[in-house]
């Protein structure tokens, strides 16, 4: 215990009068939040010394640093008293002193570096790594601005900047003191020295890289404190003198200092398309190579050769965002450190690996040759070399293939294709969900799968139990560790040992009552936030994730509606009261998508408002769906909606916070829904519709036939009939998602699926009026979730691909 509550308070009080110069309850929430967060970052710091005094021996841990563009993390206070150990006593201690802690965590803006999945995996794998005393320390960018804040105006989405720096951001540590230079655009000149080509990067763009850490803590584990570093751009210092020295031009001054600046300005909010936009390929340069200088430069100060280099680092990318790295790290064995192509290639290969999300090939990154040559032209010679080497080596291998080496080429008809290079550069390639990695294998890098079998594994996904449960769930938790002991928390597979309560009458009605009370504080929520009652004894039926077209809210809003009409010609029908809930957000040039959303608040509206109903139904959608939010949502929800079109959703993490909170999965055998059914049994889960090879057999043909699916189901034409008949209103809203459906020949598969989603559908509100089948299906999803935790997935990272030890016991 780092402190008792006396001294935790008396710690507290110095600290405050040290900061503002009064006494505690003379100051604002948010000074009191600082002042808390200031004196555990002071705490953690003593360990880390301690740390950083071990790491001096002589033979250096291997260390994993995992780049990603994204680094949705969330809010850290609360997590981290849970993490210390510390959460009750200072909750007393502060009590003492008159302060409420909620009040503080309160004060502190949800760190939003990240657009979804991908951006809170890595923000779970961080916890994991940490936690695993795994030395892995993240990279990315200190955006000035994250993801967009949402609001419903008149049932549409507005976005609002999510200006989370405004007050400072107290975990953050600014380190001036390793700052770097980055070199854009310019022209790179080749001599010969000594009978060796030597390139000069001349007349660049210089920015400064700026490194942010914030400390990374993981639960019970205080000798491990691991670093997230997040780089800001600057304008050189004296970037007046610079410039007009180089071009003697005021107004280019200006314009050098906005275009640093727009480098970490602001996250990208598209999750699933790639626009090729020049400040993207800044973003991803920079903190490709700032992250890089820091690596090499650590390294050097514990090692006098590169030889080891790939023993001692690895470098993880997240999705090929930064898979720049891979000709940056050849550039600086080369043209700094003098090593020689092979050798300089081989370090490279063995010390990067890379994580693919995604099959859409919209969401495929392809850079067009002009702009990587004008941005990074020295980058773009590499990448020129290892593509000539790449095809002078298939050539030999395999004469015959033209048709191989066109496929898997890294430039193309005058693209970059990120995807080649980062799979070509480095030693792993994997999927996120078995379904995701048989089909990177098979369908969409196969080419490569048979030139490297051996690069490519499966690493299903995992989320951080400890935040989505232990932290989000408080009852949950205190009555699973009532049960079956604490060690569920430190080894998530002791879940299992709730099984055998399934059949324990008493255990499964305390189960029911902790869901019924995190329903209320989610009603409360809804209440106090939208002015609309729920019944928290109502099914809470939940969909939350980005709004896309592959992940189908369109049909779950087809299915309220084919309800809402059936419930109106039979109002005796022998259905429970629902409620529908939906939260997500959508990028803001997704014009479909932003339909998507008006369908939903309009039917809310609608439904919510028709007295004839008697409450039988609602429909909400939550604004703003962040990670706060959602610790809140998973452990209130009965049913998880997770109906992506099979083979679309390459793993989904949102469906395992859902299991580890006790809801159901209502869904398609996608992504890793098909492992959560292996799982907890055909009984303990709902599945419908096409599967994967189904639905690529379609695409392979051209798709299927919607009108045939619309015209011989009454029902289901008539909730499509009313998209555009006027009952939902006079204007032409809904015209794109009526031709999305039936002229575009709904490419999604929403008609094919409904009759069957309505029907399970059925099935699952029928099964739920057993209370006790229910309940015990649930326990078993709450046991059967340990394999789905973050700790596993990491676990996996660290003995497959980064082979890195890692503690796993619990201390003494
Ligand atoms: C690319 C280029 C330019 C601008 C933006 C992007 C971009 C940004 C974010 C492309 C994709 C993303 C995010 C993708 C993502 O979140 N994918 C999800 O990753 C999860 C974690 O592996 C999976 O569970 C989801 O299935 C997958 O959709």
């Amino acid at each position: 215990m780092i402190w008792l509550k006396d001294s935790f308070k008396k710690a507290y009080v110095e600290k405050f009068i040290e900061i503002q110069g009064s006494m505690p309850n003379t100051g604002t929430s948010w000074e009191k939040y600082r002042a808390l967060v200031v004196l555990i970052k002071e705490k953690m710091k003593i360990s880390q010394a301690a740390e950083s005094m071990n790491d001096s021996s002589p033979d250096q841990e291997k260390q994993v640093y995992y780049f990603s563009l994204e680094f949705l993390i969330g809010k850290l206070l609360s997590y981290y008293l849970i993490n210390l150990g510390i959460k009750d006593v200072v909750q007393e201690g502060l009590e003492e002193l008159g302060i409420d802690l909620e009040d503080l965590i309160a004060e502190e803006n949800d760190a939003a570096l990240g657009n979804g999945g991908l951006g809170r995996l890595s923000a779970c794998y961080l916890d994991s790594m940490a936690f695993l005393g795994i030395p892995g320390q993240g990279n990315g960018i200190r955006y000035k601005y994250g993801l967009f804040q949402q609001k419903i105006v008149n049932g549409f989405q507005v976005e609002l900047p999510d200006n989370w720096l405004k007050n400072e951001y107290p975990w953050e540590m600014r380190k001036s003191d390793n700052t770097v230079v980055v070199k854009f655009k310019g022209h790179v000149r080749t001599e010969s020295i000594k009978g060796k080509l030597t390139f000069f990067h001349e007349d660049y763009e210089p920015v400064l890289a700026v490194p942010y850490d914030i400390p990374m803590l993981g639960y019970g584990n205080l000798n491990r404190i691991n670093n997230l570093r997040l780089w800001s751009a600057e304008p050189i210092k004296d970037d007046l003198d610079w410039v007009s020295f180089n071009q003697g031009d005021y107004s280019k001054a200006v314009a050098y200092r906005s275009e640093v600046e727009a480098i970490s300005y602001i996250l990208y909010p598209e999750d699933s398309s790639h626009a090729g936009r020049e400040l993207r390929l800044r973003q991803e340069y920079f903190f490709t190579a700032a992250g890089l200088s820091t690596i090499i430069r650590y390294f050097k100060k514990k090692n006098n050769s590169f030889s080891g280099f790939a023993r001692k680092v690895a470098i993880h990318i997240n999705d090929t965002h930064p898979a720049l790295c891979v000709p940056e790290l050849m550039r600086i064995f080369m043209d700094e450190e003098d090593l020689g192509w092979d050798e300089a290639w081989n370090i490279t290969v063995n010390t990067i690996s890379f994580t693919n999300h995604t099959i859409l090939p919209e969401a495929l990154e392809k850079w067009p040759v002009e702009i990587m040559k004008s941005q990074c032209p020295r980058i773009y010679m590499i990448i020129e070399e290892i593509d000539r080497r790449y095809r002078e080596e298939m050539h030999h291998m395999h004469p015959e293939k033209r048709d191989l080496i066109e496929h898997t080429a890294i430039i193309r008809d005058g693209q970059i294709h990120m995807a080649h290079l980062a799979v070509i550069g480095s030693n792993s390639v994997n999927g996120v969900a078995e379904l995701h990695t048989k089909i990177l294998k098979t369908q969409v890098l196969k080419d490569f799968y048979t030139i490297y079998p051996y690069k490519f594994n499966n690493k299903t996904n995992g989320v951080s139990h400890r935040r989505f449960l232990l932290e989000a769930n408080p009852d949950l938790s205190r009555l699973i560790s009532e049960s079956i002991g604490e060690d569920w928390i430190r080894q998530s597979e002791s879940l299992e040992k709730l099984l055998p309560y399934t059949s324990d009458t008493a255990f499964l009605e305390k189960l029911a009552d902790v869901k019924y009370h995190n329903k209320c504080r989610l009603a409360n929520y809804i209440n106090d936030k939208m002015n609309i009652q729920v019944d928290p004894s109502s099914i809470f039926d939940i969909q939350v994730k980005r709004i896309h077209a592959y992940k189908r809210q369109l049909l779950n809003i087809l299915k309220i509606m084919d309800l809402y009409n059936r419930w109106r010609e039979d109002p005796s029908m022998d259905i429970y009261p629902t409620t529908f809930i939906f939260g997500g957000k959508v990028a803001p040039g997704y014009q479909y998508a932003k339909s998507i959303i008006k369908l939903i608040t309009t039917m809310a509206q609608r439904i919510n408002t028709d007295p004839a109903l008697g409450g039988k139904m609602k429909v909400i959608f939550l604004e703003n769906f962040n990670v706060s939010l959602a610790e809140m949502i998973y452990p209130a929800a009965d049913i998880s909606e997770q109906i992506s079109t099979a083979s679309q959703e390459a793993s989904g993490t949102g469906n395992m916070k859902f299991m580890l909170n006790g809801a159901i999965t209502l869904g398609t055998l996608d992504g890793a829904n098909v492992e959560i059914r292996r799982a907890v049994g055909d009984e303990n889960i709902a599945i419908f519709g096409l599967k994967a090879n189904e639905v690529m057999n379609y695409y392979q043909w051209g798709g299927y036939k919607s009108w045939e699916e619309y015209q011989n189901f009454p029902r289901l034409k008539r909730v499509v009939d009313q998209l555009v008949d006027g009952s939902l209103g006079s204007s032409n809203e809904f015209a794109g998602i009526y031709e999305s459906l039936l002229r575009d020949n709904d490419q999604y598969f929403v008609l094919k699926d409904f009759r069957s989603y309505t029907d399970t559908w059925q099935k699952v509100n029928l099964w739920y009026q057993h209370k006790l089948s229910w309940a015990s299906s649930c326990l078993v999803n709450i046991g059967k979730g340990g394999v789905f935790s973050s700790d596993r997935a990491i676990k996996e990272y660290a003995d497959d691909i980064w082979h890195v030890p890692y503690q796993n016991e619990i201390p003494g």
